[in-house]
């Protein structure tokens, strides 16, 4: 557990395009605000911040999302995917670690291709651990709302149901065999039978009531490693029980426990298999006075080396008067 200092680029994504309910835009800045980067400097880090991307044109966003056209929302998704495919790329080329904060989920289309597409060139196999109440393996087809937040997978995956306008040269491709999701307990009939048939790994909570995230983890993260392979981490808010993190626009009770989310993390950070990570779907404006970009904020702290009894003092440590000068 010797603390590992990585470089980390931080790089928003600000859209609730994806999804139907908005607010999830103001997601970067409420993990900035949250104390994300001042929490991974505390750690050693290195960190660097690139700001939002977002789309120029605020007048389509007025009036629900659910209400605008399903063109225009189609095109801020693709728009965004190919800008965070480009930066994240970029970052991944340059040697550092970047974390993506969201914006819906939908922003993975481009973060898990700017993976996919630097592994590629590597001939290092990509793995994606999916931390999500979700699956989000729906296709046009089998989507019963319409929400690209619900279809990363699916369209990373190479599922065929996606029509020419969601290709392009920032796309990658991931081999579903490789993808885990982990903290589900909402899928749809559709979606469970395409999970199925192309051997996507579904870690449900009731597999982690029975097993425990310990034993189901250790297994993800032995795959990894003997494939010698980059995991990416896409972690919802939603995959968190709502009780603990109310500030997301589709919870669904039964989710990952305080204690489940960050051994989760902690084994990550132990493994040092992780390589990118997405934090995304967080909603400030249905949060409860910033509790759930605090528990983001605090399980990315783990996944980079945040420990309880850690050498490395976190903002909890003890100071001793002499220390603090007294
Ligand atoms: N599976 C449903 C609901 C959903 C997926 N992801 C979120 N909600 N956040 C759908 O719309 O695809
Ligand atoms: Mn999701
Ligand atoms: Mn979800």
């Amino acid at each position: 557990n010797s603390p590992h200092k990585r470089r980390i680029d931080l790089l928003g994504v600000a859209t609730a395009s994806g999804a139907s309910v908005r607010g999830c835009g103001m997601g970067p800045e409420a993990l900035r605000v949250a104390g994300l980067a001042e929490a991974l400097i505390d750690l050693g880090h290195e960190v660097a911040d690139h700001g939002d991307l977002r789309r120029p044109a605020p007048a389509i966003d007025a009036g629900p999302a659910s209400l605008r056209l399903p063109d225009a929302r189609r095109a801020d998704v693709l728009d965004l995917a190919e800008r965070a495919s480009d930066q994240g790329l970029a970052i991944l080329e340059a040697g550092n670690f970047p974390v993506f904060l969201g914006g819906d989920h939908s922003i993975a289309m481009g973060t898990v291709s700017a993976v996919a597409r630097h592994c590629v060139t590597k001939g290092k196999p990509v793995f994606v651990l999916w931390i999500d109440a979700h699956a989000d393996y729906n296709t046009p087809e089998t989507s019963p709302s319409g929400n690209l937040h619900g279809m990363p997978l699916a369209l990373l995956c190479g599922e065929p149901e996606f029509d020419d306008s969601y290709r392009g040269d920032w796309l990658g491709r991931i081999d579903p065999r490789n993808v885990t999701v982990i903290g589900a307990r909402s899928v749809d009939r559709e979606e469970r039978r395409l999970l199925a048939s192309r051997g996507v790994e579904v870690l449900d909570m009731r597999k982690i009531d029975e097993l425990g995230v310990v034993a189901l983890m250790r297994t993800v993260i032995e795959r990894v490693r003997k494939a010698g392979g980059h995991l990416h981490v896409s972690l919802d808010v939603d995959a968190m029980d709502p009780s603990i993190a109310p500030g997301g626009g589709t919870l669904v009770p039964g989710g990952l426990s305080y204690r489940e989310a960050h051994l989760i993390m902690e084994m990550l950070h132990d493994s040092g298999v992780a390589g990118s990570l997405d934090v995304v779907e967080l909603n400030p404006f249905l949060d409860h006075g910033g509790q759930s970009a605090t528990l983001l904020v605090d399980l990315v702290a783990s996944l980079f080396g945040r420990q309880i009894m850690g050498e490395e003092p976190g903002p909890m440590a003890f100071v001793t008067e002499d220390e603090a000068g007294a």
